[in-house]
């Protein structure tokens, strides 16, 4: 393990095995004290070694001085003669008070030395790096990541198909309806809701139908009042679904949303409101439903009773047509590209809101380095904000603009970071979803305006998954309530120092119409994390979520999928 010293009290007892032989001299009747169980070794930033000469496995307390932070860490036995080191990084700074049993440990304290940073001599370090394309059989305008860890999608031509990352095969899931340019959210029980569907250019049907990924069958449900092409779906805080836009089965905007109960379509007869296609909605903590655009006049929507906009604020750049959106952090909205009108050449330009200040407004964070429009805004477990795809080029989706490089932005600098390039040209209707391995399928462009028909996709690793070993979840539970308390068990506990929660991903046209980031509150218990859930559905509306461990490298560990409720 390299950059790990040993303590020379446990160094002297070592040499001492290394002659008379370890029976004699670490033999546990020792009286306590004459030689110490446990030493900590600073090592450097928030770094320490927890070292262990215990035959077995034993528990150690620890705090951080001048914090509030405390927990626990399992220490592994001694293997032989050498003591058993168990890395610790602190989520504060301070000096490390350790105990164990009745012993107390004597503190050490952090020198705030900087890391020397990792050797990283390949590339794909600081880049990441991109499959080549595989097959898809059908252009993937619609990108759903399931409860199962398998993708759902469908384009204009072809049924639905799932296809499963571990053996790469499909499976054809056959839908009644035409679900070409339908709008789709998932249910706190992980089936799938989608609204709308494909009758011609700007005439949706009616239809609402429901996957259920342990069927792979799809189910009609009542029919919405009007016909929608276009529409936009939110899960709301309490497991019901909002449908706002889109246009009926006769071409005419439709401006009434509709609430799915469950068993009927409510209508919010009091919200009539012409928007754009597939608006940029988002629940926000404090229960209402954000519209973050495409235009700049975002406002609340209040699902409840008939429904009513309030107006919360003017973004900067004016519309942002084929823009994407997320919702980075509770409350926290990024808006990214597009172009207005789409004569014009696309923005690189990015804005955000934080919907928890008392007067919320759009302000300018750092802008891309390529301008884009039908790009794709996608959450990685370490809560930055990955940008594939789109086209740079004036006009509605010109394919000699297209944008192969991928940018991450990091909400904690506002700057994005050019990442490797893609191969395919991917602009109207591309799509963008994380996996639970921490990769990012990117797939789709085409079924529309002329456009080459991408029947194929590509997956990228970002520079993560060079950086060195990954945390293993050796545990988790199946589901969690609000508020509930609970623990992951892993053995790299002393190295997470962060968890987060993103909501599985629902994707078509520039936007993810489901993804949301939740970081989690994090302590170490004794071979595992305490993590606590969110506190409510306004946070995190029930359904499933990937929940990543990441260790202090940026390094983050399979996801397991859990469910909310
Ligand atoms: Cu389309």
């Amino acid at each position: 393990m390299p950059g790990v010293r040993l303590a020379p009290r446990l160094l002297a007892a070592s040499l001492v095995c290394g002659t008379i032989g370890c029976q004699d001299t670490l033999k546990p009747s020792l009286p306590g004290g004459a030689l110490a169980s446990v030493s900590v070794v600073y090592v450097c930033g928030n770094d320490f070694d927890l070292q262990s000469l215990t035959p077995a496995a034993l528990t150690a307390r620890y705090a951080v001085a001048g914090t509030s932070e405390q927990g626990e860490l399992l220490l592994p036995p001694r293997s032989e003669s050498t003591p058993s080191a168990t890395r610790l990084t602190t989520l504060h700074r301070g000096t490390l008070r350790v105990s164990y049993r009745d012993e107390e440990v004597t503190p050490v304290s952090n020198a705030g030395t900087v890391c020397p940073p990792e050797s990283m001599q390949e590339p794909q370090a600081t880049s990441g790096e991109w499959t080549a394309p595989f097959d898809w059989p059908v252009v993937a305008v619609h990108l759903h990541l399931l409860p199962s860890g398998q993708v759902l999608s469908w384009g204009r031509f072809g049924q639905p198909q799932i296809w499963d990352p571990p053996t790469g095969e499909f499976t054809a899931a056959v839908s009644a309806s035409m679900l070409f340019c339908s709008g789709h959210a998932f249910l706190s029980d992980g089936r799938l809701l989608v609204t709308g569907g494909h009758i011609s250019e700007d005439h949706g049907l009616p239809d609402a139908n429901v996957f259920d990924p342990a069927t792979r069958a799809w189910t009609a449900v009542a029919p919405m009042s009007r016909g929608r092409w276009y529409p936009t779906s939110t899960t709301l805080p309490d497991g019901q679904v909002l449908t706002l836009a889109g246009r009926d089965e006769d071409g005419a905007e439709v401006d009434i949303p509709e609430v799915w109960t469950g068993s009927q379509w409510r209508p919010l007869a009091g919200a009539g409101r012409e928007l754009p296609y597939y608006p940029r909605a988002f629940v926000s903590p404090n229960g209402l439903v954000f519209y973050a655009g495409e235009l700049p006049q975002t406002s609340y929507l209040d699902p409840r009773g008939s429904g009513l906009w309030t107006a919360v604020a003017t973004s900067n750049y004016g519309r942002r047509d084929y823009g994407s959106a997320v919702m980075y952090r509770p409350g926290e909205v990024l808006i990214v590209g597009g172009s207005d009108p789409p004569s014009q050449a696309p923005t690189s330009t990015a804005e955000v809101i934080d919907l928890g200040q008392a007067a919320p407004a759009w302000r300018y964070t750092g802008s891309m380095a390529h301008r884009r429009r039908h790009l794709n805004a996608t959450l990685l477990p370490d809560g930055r904000v990955l940008a594939t795809g789109g086209t740079s080029a004036s006009g509605f989706s010109d394919p000699a603009g297209g944008v192969h490089a991928a940018e991450v932005w990091d909400p904690r600098t506002g700057d994005w970071t050019t990442w490797a390039s893609n191969r395919v040209t991917r602009v109207y209707h591309s799509t963008t979803l994380l996996l639970p391995d921490g990769r990012i399928l990117h797939s789709g462009s085409g079924d529309g305006v002329g456009l080459p028909r991408e029947l194929n996709a590509e997956i990228f690793s970002p520079p993560y998954l060079f950086r060195g070993a990954r945390p293993v979840i050796t545990g988790a539970p199946d589901a969690v309530g609000y508020g509930q308390q609970f623990v992951v068990t892993t053995p790299d506990a002393g190295r997470i120092v962060r968890a987060a929660l993103i909501r599985l991903a629902s994707v078509t046209h520039a936007f993810d119409q489901n993804q949301r980031f939740l970081e989690l509150s994090l302590t170490r218990v004794s071979g595992g994390l305490g993590l606590t859930a969110p506190a409510n559905g306004n946070l995190a509306p029930p359904g499933h979520y990937m929940l990543y461990v990441v260790n202090g490298a940026g390094v983050p560990s399979l996801a397991r999928i859990i469910q909310l409720d």
